[in-house]
């Protein structure tokens, strides 16, 4: 008998559903399950007949961080070397939208997974944090940055020196989820709005995703600078054309992603 794969998927429809599965772990981030994560969206991100991915670890857990027992006992040299960062960098270079459906908890890496990602839609019982200050190290995948950034400096500082746990509801108060579902219905709203999202001409979403997120990363000025060219760009596909005169026409546009 061979075991589950450490990471599972499934396309349906435009809309790819990634599982994180090391159930025993709490679906600690390992460097396998990493290196199965960034595999599996460098696919996705190359199939033109996806246009949006969910992220999740199922009803019981999302991530509880980066796998502690992997790390504990490395040397600096050792961290760099297995390049990780790296690896988070090939994550949010994705081109797609990719929607996090959350629950259970989202502790350090696993926030900062959440995070890495576009949407957020947690169940109820999800839990957001960065635990790190109690084994003796701070975020180191973005959490500092994309965390202050999401709910606000005090919040985020208080959050990070405590390690204290935001409950749904809290995260959801302070802008860190876009909705809460029940347990029974977060992974089928997170798959509906991927859905929506994918019915969007792709070109435009992406440029659309490209100028929130670098915004999101950047001054307002440049940002803007980013926002007018992308804008100019997508005259020059056929989406655009298609979408103005459908509307011209009051028909329904038929986008192809062109
Ligand atoms: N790593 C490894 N194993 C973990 C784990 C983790 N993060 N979290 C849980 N587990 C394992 C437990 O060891 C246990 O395994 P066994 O003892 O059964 O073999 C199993 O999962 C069940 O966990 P518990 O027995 O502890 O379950 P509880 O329900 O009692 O508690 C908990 C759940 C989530 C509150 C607790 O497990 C916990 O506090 N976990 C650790 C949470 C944490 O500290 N997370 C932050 C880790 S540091 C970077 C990239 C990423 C990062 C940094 C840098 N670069 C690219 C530079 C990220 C760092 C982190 O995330």
């Amino acid at each position: 008998m061979t075991d589950a794969p450490i990471v599972l998927h499934e396309i349906n429809g435009a809309v790819a559903t990634i599982t994180l599965n090391r159930p025993q772990a709490l679906n600690a981030l390992s460097p396998e399950l990493m290196d199965a994560l960034i595999t599996i969206i460098a696919e996705l991100d190359g199939n033109d007949a996806v246009r949006c991915l969910v992220l999740t670890g199922g009803p019981r857990v999302f991530a509880a961080g980066a796998d502690i027992k992997a790390m504990a006992e490395a040397s600096p040299t050792a961290i760099i070397e297995r390049r990780s960062i790296e690896k988070w960098e090939q994550i949010r270079r994705c081109r797609k939208p990719i929607i996090a459906a959350i629950s259970g908890y989202a502790l350090g890496g696993g926030c900062e997974l959440a995070m890495l990602c576009d949407i957020i839609v947690a169940s109820e019982t999800a839990q957001f944090g960065q635990p790190e200050i109690n084994i003796g190290v701070i975020p180191g995948a973005g959490g500092t940055q994309r965390l202050t950034r999401a709910i606000g400096p005090y919040r985020a500082m208080e959050l990070i020196l405590t390690g204290v746990m935001l409950s749904a509801r809290d995260a959801y108060a302070v802008g860190l989820v876009n909705r809460i579902c029940p347990v029974e219905s977060f992974l089928a709203e997170a798959q509906r709005l991927a859905a929506e999202i994918a019915a969007r001409p792709p070109i435009a979403v992406r440029m659309a995703r490209e100028a929130v997120r670098y915004g999101a990363e950047t001054t307002v000025r440049d940002g803007l600078e980013i926002e007018r060219r992308n804008f100019y760009l997508l005259f020059d596909t056929e989406d655009q054309k298609e979408g103005m005169r459908a509307f011209i026409e009051k028909r329904k546009a038929d986008f192809k992603g062109k």
